[in-house]
């Protein structure tokens, strides 16, 4: 485990960067490419950990890939191409493979077997195995098949009409996936809006899918076609540096080339509705994704409310925006995050135990968390229990704090962000 003692950015932050690329459309690029017929090229890749799970997957299938940092070529041979798997596929720590992956394991012919890190293997599987059983998945694992280790059987599914019961958008895009494979047609009910990446690139691939509301309708037996895309920059990474600004004194900053999928972009909602200087430019899109530049400046906050429908759109960030409301006026409450509690960590507890731990007023609830503020923290140790998000938000709590912070093992942070420390020693204004 490799630690770091992290210092406050008495002189504020300053200058200009573009974030890695989106996590959730790197690994969705990686699928479709993968099963397409052609060869596909993929660029701003995000090369942290997670994505390269998803890109072994495939190659187990017998996909060819090849990568050159970020930049990935994948030549796809469709999916009746596919080779069974000889070997177990590990997944390490990524939600987002096991998920959207039990979806087209499930559904292709052949045997496979999965398993995860010791985090991934308590997180509930039965949201995706279970749904995906309507359609005739044949499916053992741990725990009835509620956890990892799982094996998939691998047989010819039936469309069916499901009605999700949780707002995930790696469940929904598990059974898009394997409604896409499937003989006939499915319907999924979505509970709630979550992020679309899976539908956008569905279309980027040439495959058919309808939305009308809440209801999205995919024929089976659809063959993805390939394509070239760029993948934007990610802004769950982004969000780190955006609050960053917001709470360090004398702070400017740019952050360039951020996906803005109105999805995903909860977080300006939640820093604007906290008063903070925060400009915001749509610059391009690439596909059906908005792309743009974010300015921020340090700012006086107050406290706000976050719950329901906004939730989904800012699950990722909570941890950061939990940061941000100790050094905003007032009582912030967060409600409706349930969903916190599967994710790395359970991201209730780990928030509140390392923010407490550096001198914040914040207690946990059962869906969530209140925060008092503003309070100026003292430093201590944040330990990361392994959770990319938790060590993140540790390491910016450093800019703001009185002493030093040191964040244990910050290396689970390559998870998502393989370039975090590089970014946050670069934006520091050094002393003249
Ligand atoms: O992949 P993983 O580990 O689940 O990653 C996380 C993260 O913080 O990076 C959650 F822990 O993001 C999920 C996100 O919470 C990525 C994701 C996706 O790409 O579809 C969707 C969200 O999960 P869910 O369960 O709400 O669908």
């Amino acid at each position: 485990m490799s630690n770091i003692e992290l210092h406050p950015a008495k002189q504020g932050l300053a200058g200009r960067l573009s974030v890695p690329g989106d996590k959730s459309i790197s690994h969705r690029a990686v699928i479709f490419s993968s099963l397409a017929e052609g060869t596909s090229h993929i660029t701003n890749f995000l090369t942290g950990e997670d994505c390269l799970r998803t890109v072994q997957a495939f190659r187990e299938f017998g996909v060819a890939i090849e990568r050159e940092d970020k930049d990935v070529t994948i030549h796809g041979k469709g999916i009746n191409a596919l080779k069974t798997p000889t070997q177990p596929i590990n997944f390490g720590n990524s939600g987002t493979t096991a998920r959207l992956l039990s979806g087209v394991l499930a559904a292709l012919p052949h045997f496979s077997v999965a398993y995860g890190d010791e985090s991934l293997s308590k997180r509930p599987m039965d949201r995706v195995v279970l749904p995906l059983e309507k359609m005739g998945a044949q499916i053992t694992g741990r725990d009835q098949a509620r956890l990892l280790p799982l094996a998939f059987e691998g047989c010819k599914l039936t469309g069916t009409t499901i009605e999700m019961n949780v707002k995930s958008a790696q469940v929904k895009s598990a059974l898009l996936l394997a409604g896409m494979l499937a003989d006939g047609e499915t319907t999924v009910f979505e509970k709630g809006i979550t992020r679309n990446h899976t539908e956008m690139l569905m279309s980027e691939y040439g495959i058919d899918l309808t939305k009308v509301g809440q209801r999205l309708t995919i024929q089976g037996n659809q063959q993805p076609q390939a394509s070239d895309l760029r993948v934007p920059g990610d802004i769950s990474s982004a969000a780190f540096f955006m609050v960053a600004a917001a709470i360090t004194p004398n702070s400017s900053i740019a952050i360039e080339g951020v996906g803005l999928n109105p999805t995903r972009n909860g977080i300006i909602t939640a820093l604007e509705q906290m008063g903070a200087d925060i400009t915001v430019e749509q610059t391009d899109s690439v596909g059906h994704e908005p792309v743009g530049n974010i300015h921020v400046e340090s700012s006086s906050l107050s406290a706000i409310t976050l719950k329901g429908d906004l939730i989904p759109n800012l699950i990722d960030e909570i941890p950061i925006i939990a940061l941000a409301a100790t050094q905003a006026k007032g009582q912030t409450v967060i409600k409706d995050a349930h969903e916190l509690k599967v994710k790395e960590t359970n991201r209730i507890d780990s928030v509140v135990t390392n923010l407490r731990n550096l001198g914040a007023d914040i207690e946990s609830t059962e869906d969530g968390m209140v925060i008092h503020g503003p309070v100026q923290l003292s430093g201590g140790t944040v330990n990361s229990f392994g959770d990319h998000r938790i060590g993140m938000m540790g390491a910016i709590a450093s800019y703001v704090s009185e002493a030093s912070v040191e964040v244990l093992d910050k290396q689970c942070i390559n998870i998502s962000y393989p370039e975090f420390f590089e970014h946050f020693n670069k934006l520091q204004k050094k002393t003249s």
